[in-house]
């Protein structure tokens, strides 16, 4: 029997062979194993997926890895996300009572959208409307989307610095058009931190999917 940290240092060093070596097969299984030994699906993703995909990116950084490798990972999790871990937590939050809806995407020029997925799925089974435009969404898309959907949130998630500015962009065509006050904003991504989100003027920031979700009810009076 091994205590929960054990667990996780366990499968963080078997996943991370797992994710070099691009075989999405084992780490298919591997999720499954998790989620039966007791494992949350959310656990999983946050304190095991989350962690060794950052560790994946500083050895990106350090050029001890190239871009077929960081390729290899990212099939690797979207995999146990599609197979495993996104069914999983449907089915354990069941239907919920609608909240809100909320516009998603990752910002133009960008086309990661493991974490935003993630956030979109958490949003969804916690009884948010999702409308997900995907990735290299331009600020025009995002208003447009909104204000088609009637959303209360414009929710932009950015992996690169590079394509971070254009939340801003957002926020200052949302003021141009008089519409600043109509959607609520909540930015998030890896390099995008709280003080970043104040400086643009958002009005959240999500460390994490379960604290995007935390937000986006507190933006809405939905929890204090
Ligand atoms: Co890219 N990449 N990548 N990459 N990649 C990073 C981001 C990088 C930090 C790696 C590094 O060098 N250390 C670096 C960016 C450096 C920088 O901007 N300064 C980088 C680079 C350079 C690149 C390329 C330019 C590489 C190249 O081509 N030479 C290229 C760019 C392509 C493009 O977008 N135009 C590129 C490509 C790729 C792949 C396609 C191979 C793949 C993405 C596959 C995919 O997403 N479909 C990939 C990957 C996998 C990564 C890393 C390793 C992992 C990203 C990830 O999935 N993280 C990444 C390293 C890192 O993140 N530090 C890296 C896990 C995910 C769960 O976390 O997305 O942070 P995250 O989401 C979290 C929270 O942040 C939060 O909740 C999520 C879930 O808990 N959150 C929100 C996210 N969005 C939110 C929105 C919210 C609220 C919370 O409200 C709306």
């Amino acid at each position: 029997m091994t205590d929960g940290s054990t667990q996780i240092e366990a499968l963080r060093a078997e996943l991370s062979k797992v994710l070099a070596a691009g075989n999405e097969a084992r780490g298919v299984e591997i999720a499954r194993e998790a989620l039966a030994s007791g494992m949350t699906p959310t656990a999983m993703f946050l304190e095991v997926v989350q962690p060794l995909l950052y560790e994946v990116g500083k050895q990106f950084e350090r050029l001890e890895i190239f871009l077929p490798e960081l390729i290899k990972a990212a099939k690797v999790v979207k995999a146990m996300q599609r197979e495993v871990l996104e069914p999983a937590i449907r089915e354990q939050h069941g239907s919920n009572v609608e909240a809100g809806t909320v516009v998603i995407g990752t910002c133009q020029g960008d086309i990661h959208d493991i974490g935003k997925n993630m956030v979109s799925l958490m949003l969804q089974v916690n009884g948010f409307k999702v409308v997900d435009l995907g990735v290299d969404v331009s600020a025009q898309q995002f208003i447009e989307a909104a204000r088609n959907h009637d959303a209360s949130i414009i929710g932009m998630s950015s992996l690169l610095t590079t394509s971070m500015p254009y939340m801003a962009d957002v926020i200052k065509q949302l003021e141009g058009l008089g519409l600043r006050d109509r959607f609520k904003v909540i930015v998030g991504g890896a390099p995008v931190t709280e003080a970043y989100a104040q400086r643009i003027g958002a009005d959240a920031y999500g460390a994490d999917a379960v604290d995007a979700v935390r937000k986006c009810r507190q933006l809405l009076g939905l929890e204090e």
